[in-house]
């Protein structure tokens, strides 16, 4: 999945890059940042994505300003280790009722920072989880579950040097029964390639997509990357 940030890119842009994006082959586009704080940009980024791609486009919201009614639908996530509970359950209250009036697709998502955590950890006040200590991303993960969320999100922050180690990936996938999301810091078909086969079911890449010159190539060599990689164990 592609993730465009409608703090760093324009509507007419995003467009740009989500058409590209989908020609190379994304199987959706996630819409969201950090430090989105305006309602009326999100939307018109969203309703120029919209306008141009036929795959998904879900919100990725950081806050209360991440909700717009023109999208297909929304991660419904929990930054289940964050210090705060206002971004464990709060903002999720706020936000419910307005959610449930658009009528748009709800996916519930526990997200678990790790390493650096980048601008998520910080404004999301994570308590990131260690590279060395893949069995409390499990912890997390499997409370995720439990919990009855859908999906399980391991962000290593956008822009992190390094993205979530295989062996963390590993872990946590071979003892979780919900799909798996790994983001952050991923920048080639390789790097998605040894994710994919570590367990990932679904690799996110932002960054990259908004610097590169050649869009549709960088997606295709991401996507080939994951298909026909998937881990069996
Ligand atoms: C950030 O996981 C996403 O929320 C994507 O990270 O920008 O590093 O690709 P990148």
């Amino acid at each position: 999945m592609t993730l465009l940030d409608p703090e760093n890119t324009g509507p007419e842009e995003c467009s740009r890059i989500a058409l590209e994006a989908e020609r190379g082959g994304t199987a959706a586009i996630m819409v969201g940042g950090s430090t989105v704080a305006s309602n009326s940009v999100l939307d018109d980024v969203v309703k120029s994505i919209k306008a141009s791609v036929k795959v998904p486009v879900i919100l990725f919201p950081n806050n209360v300003s991440g909700v717009s009614k023109h999208a297909d639908a929304i991660w419904f996530m929990s930054l289940l280790n964050s210090s705060n509970p206002y971004y464990i359950i709060d903002v999720q209250a706020l936000t419910a009722r307005t959610i449930k009036q658009y009528g748009i697709e709800i996916i519930s998502m526990g997200y678990i920072i790790v390493g650096e955590g980048g601008a998520a950890g910080f404004i999301g006040q994570a308590r990131a989880i260690a590279y060395d200590h893949p069995e409390l991303a499990l912890g997390y993960g499997l409370a995720a579950e439990s919990l009855g969320m859908h999906f399980v999100y391991l962000e290593a922050g956008s822009g992190a040097k390094q993205p979530v180690p295989l062996e963390m990936v590993k872990l946590v996938k071979g003892n979780l029964s919900i799909p798996l999301i790994i983001g952050g810091g991923i920048r080639d078909g390789e790097t998605a390639r040894r994710i994919v086969q570590a367990g990932a079911d679904i690799v996110v890449t932002g960054t990259i997509v908004e610097e590169a010159e050649r869009v549709r190539e960088k997606i295709q060599e991401i996507v080939k990357g994951t298909i026909n990689n998937r881990h069996t164990g």
